[in-house]
């Protein structure tokens, strides 16, 4: 596993990105009321976010009630938030590759609180156990009694995860459940802890074509419409995920991205959806661990 460099230099970028992340997952939640168009909400955060010095490290995501993640409003979008529900803000930025991850929940209508409460409740529980050394499993376990004890259940296939420089999900996993392999944390390692409870079975399905999309593998390509696309992509977002309407000044975007999904060139990401339809909150921080202790979380 590699681990953060803490020269000086990039952990002041990580820095910066958690600040940027932390008032932009405010300002999304502040904005994310019933009636207001979702787009305008996404894209007012993503150009705060630029204002500040950052980029998004992947396209904002809003997941209403039971979609949990992997969802952007698509470029011409008119869907409204509801009247009534949860809305989870999922946002990520990063600084020259440097990569801050953060969540948070609204309550649309003011019925969820302890859903809601019950997400945050886990996480708050937790960051203080994060250090070096720390056992993943009683992590999991602390995160999966604490949404229980408020009546709701963790959802087990959704995950924390380590974080490294373009790459959001690097292979170190923060499970919401105490049942998992007993492995500790590492020093000098970037990590999200991200609890999600629901009402529901407790696990999320694929749903359909979330709008998102990130560069998978390489593959010869003989169109030229593929292979201009292809180079903005990697000059625009290299790694990290991107969002359909970032591309929407590229002709024929839509199809081409399409297509560059259907050759395995660049992954779809499908929305996730709890399996039995229940509402989920999500609550998540990006915490930096040196090598004695936390240097910094972005709550
Ligand atoms: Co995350």
């Amino acid at each position: 596993m590699r681990v953060l460099r803490t020269i000086r230099e990039d952990l002041d970028k990580l820095l910066l990105a958690g600040s940027i992340a932390r008032e932009a997952r405010e300002r999304g939640i502040q904005l994310s009321q019933p009636g207001a168009i979702m787009l305008d909400v996404v894209e007012e955060v993503e150009e705060l976010i630029i204002r500040r010095g950052g980029k998004p490290a992947f396209p904002v995501n809003i997941g209403i009630d039971s979609v949990a993640a992997h969802y952007t409003p698509p470029s011409g979008s008119s869907e409204r938030f509801p009247s009534k529900g949860v809305v989870k803000f999922d946002v990520g930025v990063h600084v020259d590759g440097y990569v801050a991850d953060t969540a948070a929940t609204g309550d649309l209508g003011g019925n969820n609180q302890a859903l809601i409460g019950s997400a945050r409740k886990a996480l708050e529980e937790v960051i203080p156990l994060i250090k070096p050394g720390a056992s993943i499993r009683l992590i999991g376990s602390t995160i999966e009694k604490t949404i229980t004890s408020i009546g709701y259940r963790p959802v087990t296939n959704l995950m924390g995860h380590s974080i490294e420089r373009y790459n959001l999900h690097a292979g170190f996993n923060v499970p919401n459940t105490g049942s998992t392999a007993d492995v500790t944390i590492p020093r000098e390692i970037v990590i999200a802890v991200e609890p999600f409870a629901t009402g529901g079975k407790g696990f999320v399905v694929s749903g359909r074509n979330g709008n998102i999309f990130s560069l998978s593998r390489e593959k010869e390509l003989d169109d030229e419409e593929s292979l201009s696309m292809l180079s903005v992509i990697r000059e625009r977002f290299s790694t990290l995920p991107f969002a359909e309407r970032w591309l929407s000044d590229q002709h024929r975007h839509r199809e081409i991205l399409n297509r560059l999904a259907r050759r395995g060139v660049i992954h779809a990401y499908q929305t996730l959806l709890e399996a039995g339809g229940g509402q989920v909150s999500q609550w998540e921080h990006t915490i930096i661990v040196g090598r004695d202790g936390v240097i910094a979380s972005s709550m």
